[in-house]
């Protein structure tokens, strides 16, 4: 075997991610490391969303959009964004399987991915920073209720769309599990901590959902947040 095209070995590790442990987002980039064998690989620093610690100057050193999660290499090499820190972990072992190895799949991923994002995800996002209480009044500086309740109604019918979509392929948008599935699991993630109901006429989307949930990485996730935060 040729450990040079084995860029897993060679990349700079440990990795470490800034996250918080049950955040829709950082959901993404740990079922995405479960996913290609790489949780081992990471050192997690806890960065307390409910605290405002991501809005603290220093954070906004590390990321300027003060979002978690972010992916800083051994180099001191930062990357955010869920989209762009998976695509950096899938093609660490020259084996891309969450973002697609054609050029034809690697376009109806990211497509894919990102209508889940506007559609879905990030509508959720914006449901409840603006018309919920969010992380609190001490980091939600402007809200919106009406523009809150309108991505809610977006977001219910991002999930009627992907619906729809699943109703004929087994995943979001290819034949295999991808980083677009991710992302619309991210949606059902927040939407489950908002007490956001899926539609009982959504049934192909609650039965991907179940699949989903079976998945090692999602189970080891979901028994991860069951512990409760971290205490450090
Ligand atoms: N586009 C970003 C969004 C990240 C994001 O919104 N992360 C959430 C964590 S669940 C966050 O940091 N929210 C805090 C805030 O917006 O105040 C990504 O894909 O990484």
């Amino acid at each position: 075997m040729n450990t040079a095209n084995c860029p897993t070995d060679a990349a700079p590790l440990p990795m470490k991610i800034y996250d918080w442990y049950n955040g829709p987002y950082p959901a993404r980039v740990r079922i995405a490391l479960a996913e290609k064998g790489l949780l081992a690989k990471v050192d997690f620093v806890s960065i307390n969303l409910w605290k405002g610690e991501h809005k603290a100057p220093e954070f906004l050193e590390i990321n300027y959009s003060g979002t978690l999660p972010v992916l800083e290499l051994k180099d001191g090499t930062r990357i955010a964004e869920c989209t762009a820190i998976t695509q950096y972990l899938d093609d660490l072992d020259g084996s891309p399987t969450l973002t697609g190895s054609t050029a034809v799949e690697k376009g109806l991923i990211h497509m894919m991915t990102k209508r889940a994002e506007i559609e879905f995800l990030d509508a959720v996002s914006m449901y409840f920073h603006h018309a919920t209480p969010g992380l609190g009044s001490h980091v939600e500086i402007y809200q919106n209720r009406e523009w809150g309740l309108h991505m809610r109604d977006k977001a219910v019918r991002g999930m009627r769309y992907f619906n729809e979509v699943l109703k004929s392929q087994p995943f979001v948008a290819s034949p295999s599990f991808s980083m677009a599935d991710i992302t619309v699991i991210g949606g059902m993630i927040f939407s489950a901590l908002l007490g956001l109901a899926v539609p009982d006429d959504c049934q192909a989307l609650r039965e991907w959902y179940a699949r989903m949930q079976q998945r090692p990485s999602l189970v080891a996730w979901a028994a991860m947040v069951e512990k409760g935060a971290p205490t450090s």
